[in-house]
């Protein structure tokens, strides 16, 4: 690596020294103003990556469901997928170095522990819709060019998209936009090949005024032609994640923006919600039917949750269908790790992030029998059509048509499936929430002290009573997850709870 310019290329982007950056659940987040010199570090850590795995990485400049103000850096790994987490250590290092001397002395020592070899360094890059993107992504070219790497600019793309093409080009695969659509697309009309709904299915998407709505549009005309109409909302003309998006519909339990008057019978999320926890539960079930038709040695599959997976929904996947079900922290890295020691593991977190992965092994095997077994060669376009790198919400949307197409079932027979226990999630702003820090899962609460006691209490009170609080990797705040029997008795679990951590 060559470090020559790093320290003139450096002074540029100078931390401000009361930041402290901190690499959170997906990445760093903060005040778009703050990050110009994450990002330029950022950039260079993944041109070291870069010639440490002889591969071509990627960084997108993103900061998902916070506000606008705020954005972030997320960092992909030659094989799609995040960030492996042994380097995270080496982000946030280099992140806090506090000038360009020790931004130097931080990438010199990663030089000599990680043996770096020289060699050509290359990163992919790409942004979200957020008008800070332009500097910020002009900071992670710097970055990258400072140790003499190549920044390939890939422009306006959707994270998982990013994560899709790296892989790509990992495996020698076309890793253009195009060829992500065709390749779902195609996987998707195979799929429903002789088994499609007779009439075309309406899909009305909020798109949070984000990156996936014009990403969508592009797609459009190509799913109507197969039978289903997306009608797009808050797409693009308001705030981003302004009262719409996942997190807004999932944590606050309202209707997004522009969704007012949608008629009962529509389908839409947000309407009634059709939440991870219930797609992990169809992907299953979907799966289960297609191995049906497999000849051979079973298939191990598991299922992998978060402590905010809905009670119900982990004893339908164990008790009724018979899955192996694994809890883990909070953010994809964790779930995606436990999710490749099976055959097919299938991870979503109550937000709807997460993918469906088969391992090397079933789909060599898949691949082999698919001349005789129509089994065979279902699960093999399912693997094309479920991002494969990372959780994403365009292939996830695709997932779900298909799976209740074949499966021939209604939104209203998915939705009973199992019935949600009532939650309630809140978010405590406190002065440092770095003091709550957690164990099993974040399960429980290791500090401070006495908080898990007083939470065991208030959970003892309510029946069917669930609860934890851990802080949050992405927003500067506490977050609280309540559980019970009914709705009053989880909203006042939630109370009791945020006001012991207050
Ligand atoms: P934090 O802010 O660490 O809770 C949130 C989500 C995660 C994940 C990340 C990344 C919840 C409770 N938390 O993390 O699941 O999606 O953002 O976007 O939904």
């Amino acid at each position: 690596m060559d470090l020559s310019q790093l320290q003139a290329a450096s002074k540029q982007y100078p931390k401000s020294p009361d930041f402290t950056p901190s690499y959170g659940t997906a990445g760093f987040r903060a005040a778009a103003a703050l990050l110009p010199s994450t990002v330029f570090r950022c950039g260079a850590l993944m041109a070291a990556r870069s010639l440490k795995t002889d591969g071509v990485t990627g960084l997108v400049v993103t900061a998902s469901h916070n506000p606008e103000a705020d954005n972030g850096v997320k960092l992909v790994d030659p094989t799609g997928y995040m960030l492996c987490q042994e380097w995270e250590v080496y982000a946030d290092r280099l992140a806090n170095a506090v000038d360009p001397d020790d931004v130097l002395a931080e990438l010199q020592k990663l030089q000599d522990s990680e043996c770096i070899p020289s060699g050509h360094a290359e990163v992919m890059i790409a942004h979200d819709t957020r008008q800070s993107a332009a500097e910020l992504v002009g900071a992670a070219r710097c970055g990258v060019e400072a140790v003499g790497g190549a920044a390939v600019l890939c422009g306006l793309l959707t994270t998982p998209q990013l994560h899709w093409m790296v892989r790509q080009r990992h495996l020698g695969l076309p890793c253009s936009e195009e060829s992500y659509f065709s390749s779902f697309l195609r996987a998707y009309e195979g799929l429903l090949r002789g088994h499609a709904a007779s009439e075309a299915q309406v899909l009305i998407i909020d798109c949070a005024n984000g990156v996936g709505g014009g990403k969508l549009q592009q797609l459009q005309p190509q799913l109507a032609q197969l039978g289903l109409e997306l009608d797009l909302r808050n797409c693009g003309r308001g705030v981003l994640n302004e009262g719409c998006g996942a997190d807004f519909v999932q944590k606050d339990r309202q209707l997004p923006l522009e969704c007012d008057g949608v008629g009962s019978a529509a389908r839409c999320a947000g309407l009634r919600l059709f939440d991870g926890d219930k797609i992990a539960a169809l992907a299953a079930l979907f799966i289960q039917s297609l191995l049906e038709g497999l000849q051979g040695p079973s298939v191990q599959i598991g299922v992998i949750q978060t402590a905010y997976a809905n009670g119900s929904s982990t004893q339908y996947l164990r008790d009724t269908l018979g899955c192996q079900v694994v809890i883990t922290p909070t953010g994809v890295k964790h779930l995606h790790e436990e999710a490749v020691k099976f055959d097919i593991g299938i991870y979503f977190e109550a937000n709807g992030h997460g993918t469906v992965l088969f391992s090397p092994d079933l789909l060599q095997r898949l691949r082999k029998l698919q001349a005789n077994e129509p089994a065979a060669r279902d699960l093999l376009a399912l693997a094309d059509l479920v991002n494969q790198a990372v959780g994403d919400a365009i292939s996830g949307i695709l997932l779900v048509e298909v799976a209740l197409q074949r499966l021939n079932m209604t939104m209203a027979a998915w939705g009973s499936l199992y019935a949600d226990l009532p939650s309630r999630q809140l978010k405590v702003t406190v002065e440092d929430r770095s003091i709550v820090t957690t164990t099993d899962a974040e399960t429980r609460a290791m500090t401070p002290d006495g908080l898990q006691e007083s939470l065991d209490q208030a959970v003892q009170r309510t029946p069917s009573g669930r609860a934890f609080v851990r802080p949050s990797g992405t927003e500067d705040v506490v977050r609280v997850y309540a559980e019970a029997s009914t709705q009053e008795g989880a909203d006042l679990l939630a109370k009791t709870v945020a006001r012991v951590v207050y």
